[in-house]
């Protein structure tokens, strides 16, 4: 059986292509606020593994449809062969450039899809949108309108009460603030208009709540993947000597922060992929927080834990414990260890640094001494990462697809971290930091359970 087809008609500038984007999850819809914007029909099909679950048509809007509708009249045989009369007309205007759009619009109609009439709520119903309503009725064909929200008008009741003299199934659906429930609802509604649909829809609609979830699941993996790599990452140099060389020490932390900021980035991308937003260009905030030459404090203030909050980990000892950030640094976080014929000499002038990760020098084997900077030992890091990620992963996946506008992710006005775990939970992931950052891998059995505590925050706001 082939999938469920909507071609979605309208008035130009309604919101045809928003409602396409959304139900579609393509963020590649041509969207503007120009009447006209689309001026072919094209099919845009809803994909899960490698299935279409069903496919939407976006087409130009009604340019003259009152034209239309007098020659539909004027060759009327009776209800009986209204929707014989449509393809006649598509056939005598097959090279009529006036009737381009009308063409465009009523062609994947008449090839059987279902229609979803766009209005806009926002603005008064008028008379002249009744030529459309009537031509849909003469094509016979299965049909639903939706009320869209473009403005802040409020002219529902107005638009209700004379689309459902057209149409059986009237709702209100915002094009670029559904949420994915009330997507779901539309698909289920769908079902309605056509029983020989409905399977088929129902189908599509709990296989996008699978999908939902397993969606959570792969981005709280990727999650995961880049704590691991920011926690346990190292950077190693060659030392000329064993005196210690601030300038090897300074490049060391700097390609820290660069091993930091790269795992970022490819976990937003992945996560912006895994939630069908190739293109989305985000814009966070708190970048500044790698930009530093000592991670800001202000994105630590917002995101990580408090210094009680930290004490009751378990990860703050002696220094932490009660202490602010900074004092926390210059005791627990600053750990030197000495590998086979290190320096010692060196380590007094290394601790003078930036206090932020372990410096060690290394003897080598072969002769020579290593630099080796890492892995960064603030306990507050892994708050900071995740609740960056979170607040990235919850935006992008309720993230409409119909939005063209730059994701701003900001952490103001976002609940803070902290409060959305609880302290046996946040006890749990801080062994499991702790794990990492002494750069020993995390078992199969701690890794499983790092990403199921990390998708039930995706899902806590
Ligand atoms: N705020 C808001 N704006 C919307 C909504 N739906 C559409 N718009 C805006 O309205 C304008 C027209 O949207 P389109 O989706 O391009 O409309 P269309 O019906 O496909 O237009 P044509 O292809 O030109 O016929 C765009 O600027 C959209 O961003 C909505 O629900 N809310
Ligand atoms: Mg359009």
């Amino acid at each position: 059986m082939s999938h469920p087809k909507f071609a979605i008609v309208g008035h130009p500038n309604k919101g045809k292509s928003s409602i396409v984007a959304t139900l579609a999850e393509d963020d590649t819809v041509a969207i503007s606020p120009e009447p006209g914007t689309t001026t072919r029909a094209r099919a845009y099909p809803m994909r899960l593994d490698g299935e279409i679950l069903y496919e939407l048509v976006d087409t130009p809007g009604f340019q003259r449809a009152r034209e239309v509708l007098e020659w539909l009249e004027r060759h009327d045989r009776g209800a009986g062969r209204r929707a014989d009369v449509v393809r006649e007309f598509l056939r005598e205007h097959a090279d009529d450039r006036r009737f381009h759009d009308e063409r465009e619009l009523l062609t994947p109609i008449m090839d059987g899809a279902g229609i979803l009439y766009v209005v806009d709520g926002s603005r008064p119903y008028g008379r002249q949108y009744e030529a459309e309503m009537e031509i849909l009725r003469w094509t016979g064909r299965p049909r639903m309108a939706l009320i869209n929200l473009i403005g802040t008008g409020d002219h529902v009741e107005e638009w209700r009460a004379a689309l459902s003299q057209y149409f059986s199934l009237v709702r209100v659906f915002d094009a670029v603030r559904a949420d994915f429930s009330k997507r779901i609802e539309l698909l289920r509604a769908f079902g309605a208009i056509d029983e020989s649909w409905a399977p088929a829809l129902n189908r599509a609609a709990d296989a996008l709540m699978a999908e939902r979830e397993r969606r959570k699941r792969r981005a709280a993996h990727e999650i995961v993947v880049l704590l691991e790599t920011a926690l346990a990452a190292t950077v190693t140099l060659p030392l000329r000597g064993h005196e210690p060389d601030p300038e090897a020490e300074r490049r060391g932390r700097e390609r820290l922060r660069d091993i930091v900021r790269d795992a970022e980035r490819s976990e937003r991308r992945a996560v912006q992929d895994i939630y069908h937003h190739p293109g989305l260009e985000a814009r966070e905030t708190s970048e500044s927080f790698l930009a530093e030459d000592v991670f800001s404090k202000r994105s630590f203030s917002i995101f990580g834990l408090s210094p009680a909050q930290l004490a009751l980990t378990g990860a703050a000892s002696g220094a932490v414990a009660g202490g602010v950030i900074d004092a926390a640094l210059g005791g627990a976080s600053l750990l030197l260890g000495a590998g086979i014929g290190a320096a010692i000499g060196a380590f007094g002038a290394l601790a003078g640094a930036d206090r932020l990760a372990k410096v060690r020098v290394l003897g080598q084997p072969l002769g020579g001494f290593e630099l080796k900077v890492g892995p960064i030992q603030d306990p507050n890091l892994p708050w900071v990462i995740l609740g960056r990620a979170l607040l990235h992963v919850r935006l992008v996946a309720e993230r409409n697809h119909a939005r063209r506008e730059v994701l701003v992710v900001d952490a103001a006005g976002s609940g803070h971290l902290a409060d959305s775990i609880d302290a046996p939970r946040r006890r749990e992931l801080e062994k499991l930091f702790r794990k990492l950052r002494s750069e020993r891998a995390l078992e199969a059995g701690e890794r499983r359970r790092l990403v199921e505590i990390v998708a039930t925050l995706i899902d806590t706001p």
